[in-house]
């Protein structure tokens, strides 16, 4: 993952790239053509923040902090191909970002309309879903608000059952893979038709449990539903709609949030049983889920019951089992008329058969998730290239005249409308369309549409023609190894899916997955606590690097424990790591005595060493571990001096090192061998010098890993499948699955097939 430049690297930035480097150094040297490329996230709030604190113009303190970045990453020994760098800020970038953003505009993907948006007071801008935590800003903490304003949003939301389905096909963490699946929030119910007599007028409610709509005795609207002034103005109802305007999503939605609401005195009729149910409005149904509008079953769901309680309505239990009221869980129907005795979940589809036979309702599916709001009222982000003609209405700029260039301003303060505003030499243009005096969108582009296609920028860095060369990209793509924090589970991962599968649309891309395999890195801790500059306890790269040197910070950070956890910095640890690499330095003196034609221990310990290192890095990221087996490797060498395998030990323990510390392992190689460590290909261990008494054994069912066994060094093939079948976390997967085949590779996997 491209930084975001601020400041100075900190330690997160030294492990990803760390971690990165170690994987391109290995898969280099093991005969593939590697592509390991550097970028900068340059646009965003926190340069914009500073600019309007110190009057610098944003794109100085950026640029200022990606030089810092660069001599970092340099000075680090990070193996970029620098020929393709780029920050996302510079006009023959963003050039490309333009006109991505009017493909998708041509294809009725971006979209312009007038929405509720969430507002943040203190940053003066709106905020995606996605950037409001707990009601608040993702940034500065701020309580987000409400308002209605004209907003570009990105139709995700038509991707939403591919976004879903298409997780299958990627190697990510499952953890990540849950997060998305939550946000995208896929529900499959029924939409269920009320009809409120007085009125003349249909309510459909989205429901998850149809098999329960003989339990609804109430009927309750969302605050911000239209038609609830319609049925009730009360000064009362009124009160009611004002204060819950405030409130946030989280808040009015939460289970133990005290039941609000106000009775409308109006009717609905319940479609399977004739019965007329009393209306309200209470804030927590949300207007932005489903149509608005709910049937309540107090007996079989918590915010029902919660509100029945409160207010006096009757509870009718339809599903028996539990002892309890509510009883969310499954059972036999009751109260439910000819429905009576059936398991609830048949009752389910036979409900919704019913409901389509009488057209009162049928099938459907709801998604949490929501478009994408992309415009930002900012200055630093990427023009939104369309203008506004009186007569024309919205016109695209012509692909010949991008990137429309962001101007200068005097003011990067936001005011509620963006400070591009101002620039009225800017703003004011021709409409492309007829030719008379438009006005230019002053909106800008939230920063994630920048990072939302930076990785195919990557392979064609250079294109003046077009954002990238198919036949290019198609060749490189998808990324072998993404490589990044969990904070980005939901947002930039999504949104990358997304873009990807609507150029893939477009025809523009082969592929419908940007990240084929994804590492996310823990956190590391300093002295068992969680680094913060408010607590002043954070590591800064270059004062290690300065002190210790850069193979020696980039190795212990490696060092701690799985990159894939957390790990603990200490400032005692990197010293052990600094004596072990003297103590390989030194090594590069020894010379062996003997011709070395017999096999010593000293040889099997090299050979060990590679096989370990190979698997643990190659296969598994375990960096910990494989520094380790190397460390062991120097402290053999160190007992065994005048073995006649020494220097072959020395250069072999350089040459495992130097995907972690490559400046100390590339001399000392040199040293010992006169070769250049990063021209020679990845060792080999031989197996007949590997005197292992088990080997590990991969188990996938249907192609994909599930777990890695222990197998005797001596079992068979049926030995081995036999014990691939024990494994507890293979079962969880052949689980009623009907097995088709087995494939067994020996010595190496078995992949059960099934169906
Ligand atoms: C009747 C019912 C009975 C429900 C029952 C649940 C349990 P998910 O799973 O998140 O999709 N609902 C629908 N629209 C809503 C809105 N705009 N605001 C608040 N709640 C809403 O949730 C779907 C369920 O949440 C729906 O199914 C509906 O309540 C409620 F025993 O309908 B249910
Ligand atoms: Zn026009």
């Amino acid at each position: 993952m491209l930084p975001y430049p601020s400041g100075e690297p900190h330690i997160g930035h030294l492990k990803n790239y760390s971690i990165g480097d170690a994987i391109a150094h290995f898969h280099r040297r093991t005969g593939r053509r590697v592509l390991h490329p550097m970028g900068y996230d340059a646009f965003g709030l926190p340069a914009e923040n500073h600019a309007i604190k110190t009057g610098q113009h944003p794109r100085d303190s950026t640029e200022a902090s990606i030089a810092e970045f660069r001599s970092q990453f340099k000075r680090w020994g990070i193996s970029i191909d620098w020929d393709r760098e780029f920050g996302t800020h510079e006009p023959r970038y963003y050039r490309w970002t333009q006109w991505i953003f009017l493909r998708l505009f041509e294809k009725g993907l971006a979209y312009r309309r007038d929405a509720a948006v969430n507002w943040c007071p203190q940053d003066a801008t709106v905020l995606a879903n996605e950037q409001v935590i707990d009601g608040r800003c993702e940034r500065c903490g701020s309580q987000v608000e409400v308002r209605q304003l004209e907003q570009w949003f990105f139709r995700i939301t038509d991707y939403a059952d591919r976004l879903l389905d298409d997780l299958e096909t990627i190697d990510w963490p499952a953890h990540v893979v849950s997060m998305q699946e939550n946000w995208i929030g896929r529900s499959e119910g029924a939409e269920v038709v009320f009809r409120c007599e007085e009125f003349g007028i249909d309510y459909p409610v989205f429901t998850t449990r149809p098999d329960t709509l003989f339990g609804a005795t109430f009927f309750v609207l969302a605050p911000e539903h239209p038609d609830v002034l319609k049925l009730n103005d009360s000064q009362e109802v009124r009160d009611y709609i004002a204060r819950a305007a405030g409130a946030s999503a989280e808040e009015r939605g939460a289970e133990d949030k005290e039941k609000t609401g106000v009775s409308l005195g109006r009717t609905v009729t319940n479609p399977v049983n004739g019965e007329e149910l009393p209306m309200y409005v209470a804030d927590y149904v949300l207007m932005e889920y489903g149509t608005g509008a709910i049937m309540a079953v107090p007996a079989h769901d918590e915010r029902d019951h919660a509100f029945a309680g409160k207010f006096e309505l009757e509870i009718r239990r339809v599903i028996d089992g539990g002892e309890e009221l509510p009883y969310t869980g499954d059972g036999a129907m009751v109260n439910s008329g000819r429905f009576d005795g059936m398991h609830n979940r048949e009752a389910f589809d036979a409900i919704v058969a019913w409901l389509e036979s009488e057209v009162k309702g049928k099938p459907a599916i709801n998604y949490r998730l929501r478009d994408w709001l992309l415009s930002r009222q900012r200055y630093w982000g990427c023009p939104i290239p369309v203008v506004h003609c009186e007569t024309c209405g919205i016109v695209a700029v012509p692909d010949d005249q991008l990137p429309v260039e962001l101007p200068d301003v005097r003011d990067y303060a936001p005011k509620g409308k963006s400070p591009l505003a101002a620039a009225e030499d800017w703003v004011g243009t021709d409409c492309p369309s007829c030719g008379a005096p438009a006005r230019r969108e002053t909106d800008t582009m939230d920063t994630f549409v920048d990072s939302s296609w930076y990785f195919l920028r990557y392979c064609d860095a250079d294109n003046e023609e077009a954002p990238w060369d198919r036949a290019v990209v198609d060749g490189w793509m998808p990324v072998d190894q993404y490589i990044g924090g969990v904070e980005h589970a939901i947002l930039h991962l999504m949104y990358a899916r997304f873009f990807t599968k609507a150029l893939a649309d477009l025809g523009l891309l082969r592929f419908q997955e940007p990240f084929a395999r994804l590492f996310t890195q823990g956190m590391v801790t300093r002295d068992g606590a969680k680094m913060s500059k408010s607590k002043g306890n954070t590591v800064s790269p270059s004062d290690y690097v300065d002190r210790y040197g850069a193979d020696a910070a980039r190795s212990y950070i490696l060092f701690v424990g799985h990159p894939a956890e957390g790990g603990d910095w200490s400032d005692q640890g990197i010293t052990g790591i600094v004596n072990f690499f003297d103590r390989l330095y030194r090594a590069a003196d020894f010379v062996g005595d003997a011709d070395p034609a017999e096999p010593t221990d000293l040889l099997r310990k090299a050979h060990w060493a590679i096989d370990k290192v190979t698997r643990d890095l190659g296969e598994r990221f375990a960096t910990h571990t494989s520094i380790s087996a190397v460390m062991e490797l120097v402290n053999e060498i160190h007992r065994n001096r005048e073995d006649p395998h020494v220097s072959f030990a020395v250069a072999t323990a350089a040459s495992l090192l130097f995907p972690f510390a490559p400046h100390l392992s590339s001399e000392v190689y040199e040293r010992v061998s006169g070769e250049r460590v990063w021209e020679q290909p990845w060792p080999a261990a031989d197996p007949n010098l590997l005197t292992a008494e088990t080997f590990e054994l991969v188990v996938q069912v249907n192609g994909k890993v599930r777990d890695r066994i222990e197998v005797p060094a001596g079992a068979d093939r049926d030995e081995q499948e036999r014990l691939a079948r024990q494994s507890p976390k293979v079962e969880a997967h052949l689980n009623g699955g009907d097995l088709a085949r087995t494939v067994v590779v020996p010595g190496k996997l078995v992949n059960f097939v099934v169906r």
